[in-house]
């Protein structure tokens, strides 16, 4: 039981549910290790969306929009965290989703499949084949999903399958907590906010964008620019850390 006065609240029920998910096998012991990097840049970014990732929100629901083929890609961590706030971007969003792991099973894909159908996300099913460019199991995807989409949101993604999928001519938006790492650095654009705080936003952004404002977003924006304001907001609060 975790008291909800506690001031770190918020961070242990996501640890609960976590480790819940992690005995369940949705969750791998390396998807806890990952939370707890994520956990780290937390604090320092404030634990809050700053301004600039809001930014990086509104143009991701942006690039969302404009998509032909827009796609959700989703591993163990964040069905466990977000399954609920999924369903909603789909419906706003009209992403289509996919489960692409990098500890893949069939068990692993057909648990979280149900976890996220249970939640009211559409899972687009099928068989996959080896069609991106890697050498493990991230490979692995639809041909009528990831493969053949044009924007793909993956939150907390490993570097390697998101350099693949941009040498593949695709967008990619990724949500990263740490602005350093190779994910973050090699998306088309990088959210750095913790998960749960970033899709709902996403989310609402998909109902109060116009189409054209969400195409001139779509159309000019840095990713340089979103890394180096979270950057400097890091600098800010250290800098300041202990007055
Ligand atoms: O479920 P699987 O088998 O596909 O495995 C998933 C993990 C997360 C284990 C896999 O994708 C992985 O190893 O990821 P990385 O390379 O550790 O990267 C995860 C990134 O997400 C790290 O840079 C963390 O800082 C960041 N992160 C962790 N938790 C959150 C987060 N970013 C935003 N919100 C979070 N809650």
């Amino acid at each position: 039981m975790i008291p909800p006065d506690h001031p770190r609240y918020r961070s242990l029920v996501a640890r609960e549910r976590l480790a819940q998910y992690a005995a369940s096998g949705i969750v791998t012991l390396e998807g806890l290790t990952a939370h707890g990097r994520g956990e780290a840049f937390d604090y320092l970014i404030g634990e809050k969306t700053t301004i600039s990732a809001l930014q990086a929100e509104k143009t991701a629901a942006a690039l969302l929009l404009s998509a032909e083929r827009p796609l959700i890609s989703v591993n163990g961590n964040t069905a466990a965290l977000a399954a609920d706030l999924l369903a909603p971007l789909q419906e706003k969003s009209g992403a289509r989703v996919e489960v692409n792991l990098f500890h893949r099973s069939e068990e692993r894909i057909r648990k979280i499949g149900s976890l996220l159908a249970d939640a009211g996300v559409r899972v687009e099913e099928g068989v996959a084949e080896r069609l991106l460019p890697l050498s493990h199991d991230r490979a692995l995807c639809l041909r009528h999903g990831i493969y053949a989409a044009d924007v793909v949101l993956v939150p907390l993604e490993d570097g390697d399958r998101c350099a693949a999928l941009r040498a593949m001519g695709k967008t990619i938006i990724a949500i990263d907590l740490n602005p350093l790492s190779r994910t973050a650095r090699t998306a088309s654009l990088t959210i750095v906010d913790e998960l749960t705080r970033a899709l709902p936003h996403i989310t609402d952004f998909c109902t109060t964008l116009s189409r054209d404002e969400a195409g001139r977003l779509a159309a000019s924006f840095d990713n340089r620019w979103f890394l180096s304001q979270a950057l400097e907001e890091i600098q800010e609060r250290l800098s300041h850390a202990l007055d």
